[in-house]
């Protein structure tokens, strides 16, 4: 009788501990909160500087906000997150956002060793490199400027980037407080201009359909993109594939760690962890792409819980495709980039072909579907979806344009109706070979040099998309 008491007694001490752990694994601390300009900033629920930050320390159902690009938060959880080899597919801790099925706004995660042991996050930060950093849209060291309207209520925010851009935060009519954070919130923030930097992601919002602006998720690695699942949300998401497992949102692995010059690096825990957000861009009446957080959580260890490592990223395609595309495919294991991993592709369209270098071709035309698999496990696959079509109607073209003799052993002549037309030639590499600019009239276009094959003409004039004829080189 005395035994059992003891031994309920101790189930009772070791449930309490167990439930100590659990808390022990969320946000304990929040260092800095450094928001870009943003329609939700310097209002609670979701941009205020005291209570935003403080509702995801032990909690996954707070409401912060970052604001436009590059804004961010700097948080640490109880104890250091370890890169154990037993955490469940590799991943050590998850991220809370508020996405939608067709409603992702992307931060980039990165990590931060304590090195000088002094408590703070001032060492070295290290970005989490997901799906999209090797895109050749993905632009590092991205920089934008805000500039303070000092207006007392909602004001269009202006900014400019470091590649010569500018353009506005635009204000809407739901929230009406300024946008630019305000002196008394938020002291760190300059209040004539600031400047953000980061890794920026491409601009998808997709505002075909004005009541449902979509921005597409990302495949893995970014916050603020994958929907959540049920507690316990301690057992993570498998980032590899698209389905919600287990506790859902965004789960990170720190061996996606890239240094600077984007070499991973090997880090067995991390004490810090920064999020930003990543994209730069409006959305029509849903306000700017701002990356939200409501919780973060440090994944326990579970050797028994396991799944897929393998993934194939292709960077989005364009709704339409007109001339022979360059595809971006990355093949990923355990979220490490593979550089010579094999990968094979089958089309829906006949007449449609996927070369070694990814180069889409086609003489079929409308919706297709493209799958591409591993090689080595062709249950790894990914299928991508597009419309292809024959550039501009080609009797617009026929009654614009004529090229002739095509094929052509060489030399071709264009005639045009006195427009002025820029006129590129490009190769089946998309590369682009040569321009005659203002064109009219009549013009020779030399092909002698070039090895026999196909060949793409574009023909600009102002006004008017873009026209395309293929050449054959006989
Ligand atoms: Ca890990
Ligand atoms: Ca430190
Ligand atoms: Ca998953
Ligand atoms: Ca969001």
């Amino acid at each position: 009788m005395k035994k059992q008491k003891i031994k309920k007694i101790l189930i009772i001490l070791v449930l309490c501990c167990c439930i100590q752990t659990v808390n022990a694994q969320y946000i304990t601390e929040i260092f800095e909160y450094t928001p870009a300009p943003g329609q939700f900033i310097n209002a609670a629920p979701w941009g205020s500087q005291i209570l935003s930050p403080q509702s995801i320390v032990g909690s996954v159902t707070g409401s912060l906000s970052l604001g436009a690009f590059g804004g961010y938060v700097v948080f640490k959880f109880a104890n250091p997150v370890e890169n154990h080899p037993d955490n469940p597919f590799g991943v050590d801790f998850t991220i809370f956002g508020n996405s939608l099925p067709t409603w992702s706004e992307p931060g980039v995660v990165s990590v931060m060793k304590d090195d000088n042991g002094n408590g703070f996050p001032d060492d070295v930060w290290y970005e989490l490199a997901g799906s999209d950093y090797f895109f050749s849209s993905t632009i590092k060291n991205y920089q934008t400027t805000y500039y303070n309207p000092n207006s007392s209520s909602a004001t269009d925010v202006l900014w400019s980037d470091n590649l010569g851009n500018s353009g506005y935060i635009f204000a809407n009519t739901n929230q009406t407080q300024p946008y630019f954070p305000m002196a008394d919130s938020f002291p760190q923030i300059n209040q004539t201009q600031y400047t953000l930097t980061g890794t920026r992601l491409e601009n998808l919002v997709d505002k075909t359909d004005p009541t449902m602006i979509a921005f597409p998720r990302r495949s893995f690695g970014y916050a603020d993109n994958q929907l959540r699942g049920s507690a316990p949300y301690t057992i993570p998401d498998n980032p590899y594939t698209r389905e919600k497992e287990n506790s859902g949102g965004d789960a990170f692995d720190i061996s996606w760690a890239v240094d600077a010059n984007g070499n991973y690096v090997d880090l067995e825990s991390i004490d810090f962890v920064k999020v930003q957000t990543a994209v730069l861009a409006e959305a029509g009446w849903s306000g700017e792409v701002s990356t939200e957080i409501t919780g973060a959580v440090d994944v326990e260890p579970n050797a028994a819980i396991t799944g897929i490592s393998d993934i194939i990223v292709i960077r989005d395609l364009p709704k339409s495709i007109s001339v022979p595309f360059s595809m971006e495919v990355f093949v990923f294991h355990q979220g490490r980039l593979q550089q010579n991993a094999e990968i094979q592709w089958e089309s829906s369209l006949n007449g449609v072909t996927v070369d070694e270098n990814n180069l889409l071709t086609f003489s079929d035309f409308g919706a297709v579907e493209l799958t591409c698999s591993l090689v080595s496990n062709p249950e790894i696959f990914v299928k991508v979806h597009t419309v292809l079509s024959e550039n501009s109607a080609t009797e617009e073209w026929e009654k614009r344009f004529q090229l002739f003799p095509n094929p052509t052993r060489g030399v071709l002549t264009l005639t045009t109706e006195s427009e002025k037309a820029n006129v590129s030639v490009y190769n089946m590499l998309g590369q682009r070979l040569f321009t005659m600019e203002n064109v009219s009239q009549q013009q020779t276009i030399d092909l002698s040099d070039q090895p026999h094959g196909s060949y793409f003409l574009k023909i600009e004039t102002q006004g008017v998309a873009p026209v395309f004829k293929k050449i054959i080189k006989q």
